[in-house]
C-alpha cells in the first residue's frame, strides 16, 4: 500500500524532473518555443519594419531587409573568393510586400548603401555563381518603379546573384510597345556586362517569395506563375506575361521577342509561342514560390489595348524569324547611371518606322503616326551620370552582341 508520505515524495520528484527539464529547454531556444505559444494569441503585427509579417493570402512573410545589414562594404571583392553556397544562406521564403505612402528614391538607395552606380551588385564576400540582368519596360510608372525597386534590390542581394538593373523607357508619347523595348533591353544590357541570364520585368510586378530565384534554367523560364490579380493561379496554360527569364542563348535562338505589337496585349502569348516554334518549352517554379504582388493602376494613356493582337497572334509561325531581334530598329538617346538603375530612353519609332513622314494633308487634332520624340529622361534622385549618346542608328542583327 501506498502511504500519503510516499505520494508526496512522487509528487516533489515529478516536479523536480519538470524543473530540470525546463532548465534545460530554456538554454536551447525555450524562449524561442514559449514566444511562439505566445505570439499565436497576439494580434498579428502590420507594420512594414516587423521581422515576419503576412501576405495577401496569410501566408507569413518576412522583411526583405532582414539577414542584410551583416554585409558591409568593408568586403574587398578578392580574386581569390571562394564561390557563393549553391543555395544561399540569406534566402528566407516568404516576403511581406506593402506600399507605404512616403517612400523616396533616397530611402531605396540609404538601404541598399552596396548597390553601385547604374544599379549593379555583386556579393561582396563571395564570388556569385550567376550574372543576371533585369529588364524593366518603363514609360510614365516612376511610382511603381521607386516600389519595384525598393523590394527587387535586396531581393536580388539576398539571392547572392552579381546583378544590374535596367530600364528602358520609351521617349515619346507614341503608343507604348513593350515587347520591342525588352529588345533594346537585351541588346543594350548584353552590349555592357556578359550576363548569363535576363528577367524580362514588368514594373508593377513584385515578387513576394525569395525562393523564387532569379537565375535561368536550361529552358525559358516564366517566374511570374502566380499573381495576386489572378487569385495565385495561372490565368492559362500558356500565359507567358509579367516576369520571364531567358538565356542570351535562349532569345537568339527565337529571334528576341516581336517589334510590331503596339499597345496592350498579345505580344506576351506571341513570345510564348516563339519559345516553342523554336523548339524550346516553358519551365516554371512551384505555385508557392512564383508569387507576385501587382501595384494596382489603370490602364495607362498611350498603352490602349491592340485591336490587332488577335490577327498578329495568328500569323506569328510565318512572322517570328522575319521580324524580332534581326530587325529591332531603334535610336539611343540617352544612357543615364543612376544610383539604383541604368536608365536608357529609346526612340523606337511607330508602325511606319523610325522616322514617318508627317502627314501631308493638315493633320488632325490629334495626329496619329507621328512620333512627338520629346525625350523625358527625367528620373528620381539626380543621375549619377548622363551620357548622351545619340541619336545614334542602331540597326543591328542577332550576331552583334
Ligand atoms: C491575355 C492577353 C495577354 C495578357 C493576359 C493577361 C491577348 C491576346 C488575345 C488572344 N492576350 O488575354 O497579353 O497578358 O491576357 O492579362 O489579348
Amino acid at each position: 500500500m501506498v502511504s500519503i508520505h510516499s505520494k508526496w515524495r512522487y509528487f516533489f520528484m515529478f516536479l523536480g524532473i519538470q524543473l530540470v527539464v525546463m532548465a534545460l529547454l530554456s538554454r536551447e531556444g525555450y524562449q524561442k518555443r514559449v514566444s511562439y505559444f505566445i505570439r499565436i494569441f497576439r494580434k498579428p503585427d502590420t507594420t512594414l519594419q516587423s521581422g515576419r509579417n503576412h501576405t495577401a493570402a496569410g501566408i507569413p512573410g518576412g522583411d526583405v531587409y532582414a539577414n542584410l545589414s551583416h554585409l558591409s562594404k568593408t568586403h574587398s571583392h578578392a580574386n581569390d573568393m571562394p564561390y557563393c553556397p549553391k543555395t544561399s544562406p540569406l534566402i528566407g521564403g516568404p516576403i511581406h510586400v506593402s506600399f507605404p505612402s512616403g517612400l523616396t528614391l533616397a530611402d531605396v538607395q540609404k538601404k541598399n548603401p552596396m548597390v553601385v552606380r547604374g544599379g549593379r551588385y555583386r556579393p561582396p564576400d563571395c564570388e556569385a555563381r550567376h550574372r543576371t540582368a533585369i529588364i524593366i519596360p518603363h514609360r510614365h510608372r516612376e511610382h511603381h518603379l521607386k516600389f519595384l525597386l525598393y523590394y527587387l534590390h535586396p531581393f536580388l542581394q539576398r539571392q547572392q546573384l552579381h546583378y544590374g538593373i535596367y530600364v528602358i523607357h520609351q521617349a515619346g508619347n507614341y503608343t507604348f510597345n513593350r515587347a520591342k523595348l525588352m529588345n533594346v533591353g537585351f541588346r543594350e544590357a548584353m552590349r555592357e556586362e556578359e550576363w548569363d541570364c535576363l528577367f524580362f520585368h514588368d514594373v508593377d510586378l513584385i515578387p513576394e517569395d525569395d525562393r523564387n530565384t532569379y537565375i535561368c534554367d536550361s529552358n525559358p523560364k516564366h517566374a511570374a506563375i502566380a499573381m495576386d490579380k489572378f487569385g495565385y493561379k495561372l490565368p492559362y496554360k500558356m500565359y507567358f506575361g509579367g516576369v520571364s527569364a531567358l538565356t542570351p542563348l535562349h532569345y537568339l535562338k527565337m529571334n528576341g521577342f516581336p517589334n510590331n505589337y503596339w499597345g496592350w496585349g498579345g505580344e506576351d502569348d506571341d513570345i510564348g509561342v516563339r519559345v516553342s516554334l523554336a523548339g524550346m518549352y516553358i519551365t516554371r517554379p512551384s505555385l508557392k514560390v512564383g508569387r507576385y504582388k501587382m501595384i494596382k493602376h489603370k490602364l495607362d494613356k498611350g498603352n490602349d489595348v491592340n485591336p490587332k493582337r488577335f490577327n498578329m497572334l495568328a500569323k506569328t509561325r510565318t512572322t517570328w524569324k522575319l521580324d524580332g531581334m534581326n530587325t529591332a530598329e531603334y535610336e539611343t538617346i540617352s544612357r543615364e547611371y543612376l544610383p539604383l538603375y541604368t536608365n536608357i530612353t529609346v526612340n523606337i519609332g511607330t508602325e511606319a518606322g523610325l522616322h514617318p513622314p508627317p502627314p501631308t494633308r493638315p493633320p488632325p487634332a490629334k495626329a496619329e503616326g507621328k512620333p512627338e520624340v520629346k525625350v523625358s529622361a527625367k528620373a528620381e534622385g539626380k543621375p549619377a551620370e548622363v551620357q548622351a549618346k545619340g541619336p545614334a542608328k542602331l540597326i543591328e542583327g542577332p550576331s552583334v552582341i
